[in-house]
């Protein structure tokens, strides 16, 4: 839904036709649209995204998978966020999976204890940056191809960012989604020591570059808008292993 407007009069025929030819015409004089936004946020939460996995060991056998159409549109831009709860103190856990046949770490979000972040196989190491001290967290990525610029946030901190990073790289639909563990084969290839070990909730992706306004507003609340790529709800019935859904979640803002 977009451009709801409320006007204390009757329009005529030809204003409404006016209003019609644009996007953005003219706001409403007794409710606009802007005034919605905060309202949005506070929305209710449909009980079936109201969950979260833990995953309690740290073992390959405990993933969820989530298939990404070929019919998708591919990715030249994104934003992913997700919620973490995680108090384990080794190295290298996973948080999200993306490869395709061609690429195994055409996407990944790794490290809890030592932040890296790969795209196409390319890496970015975020030295001290951690999220491992068991209370939940809110962890953003954000990229765009046009000049391979980079944000990665904690908490609506930014944690480090840069630019020339995959530049002009378009990542393809038609892959594989792993929470929980690093693909080092399409869909497989996992290694213990990489895997997840924690709680995980609210993971979503939109096929653009949010802004770090936007990503405050997304932290305000735990059920903040979805994904417009991938949502939080289509992770479900994915889960492998001994991964529990637990429900609801126990997500707190900060
Ligand atoms: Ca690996
Ligand atoms: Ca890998």
């Amino acid at each position: 839904m977009f451009g709801v407007n409320m006007w204390d009069y009757e329009m005529l025929g030809d204003e409404i036709a006016q209003l019609s030819s644009s996007c953005f015409g003219p706001d409403g004089n007794y409710l606009k649209w802007s005034d919605f936004k905060g309202a949005f946020f506070n929305s209710t939460v449909p009980h079936e995204d109201n969950f979260q996995f833990n995953f309690p060991n740290k073992v390959v056998d405990d993933y969820v998978r989530l298939d990404v159409s070929s019919s998708a549109s591919d990715v030249t831009a994104f934003t992913v966020c997700m919620w973490i709860k995680v108090g384990d103190q080794s190295d290298d856990g996973t948080l999200f999976s993306y490869a395709t046949e061609d690429q195994d770490n055409e996407l990944l979000i790794t490290d809890y204890s030592r932040f890296k972040i790969l795209i196409g196989g390319s890496k970015v190491t975020l030295d001290g940056v951690t999220a491992n001290d068991d209370e939940w967290h809110h962890i953003c990525t954000t990229w765009e191809n046009g000049e391979g610029s980079w944000h990665f946030y904690i908490d609506t901190e930014l944690k480090g960012s840069g630019s020339d990073f995959e530049t002009g790289h378009v990542i393809s639909s038609g892959g594989i989604v792993i929470l929980g563990q690093d693909q080092d084969e399409y869909g497989g290839g996992f290694e213990s020591d990489q895997s997840f070990n924690g709680k995980m909730f609210g993971v979503n992706m939109w096929d653009y570059e949010m802004s770090e306004d936007e990503i405050v507003q997304l932290f305000s609340r735990c059920f903040g808008p979805e994904g417009n790529y991938l949502k939080w709800g289509d992770f479900k019935g994915g889960e492998e292993g001994d991964v529990e859904v637990e429900a609801p979640t126990t997500c707190l803002p900060l």
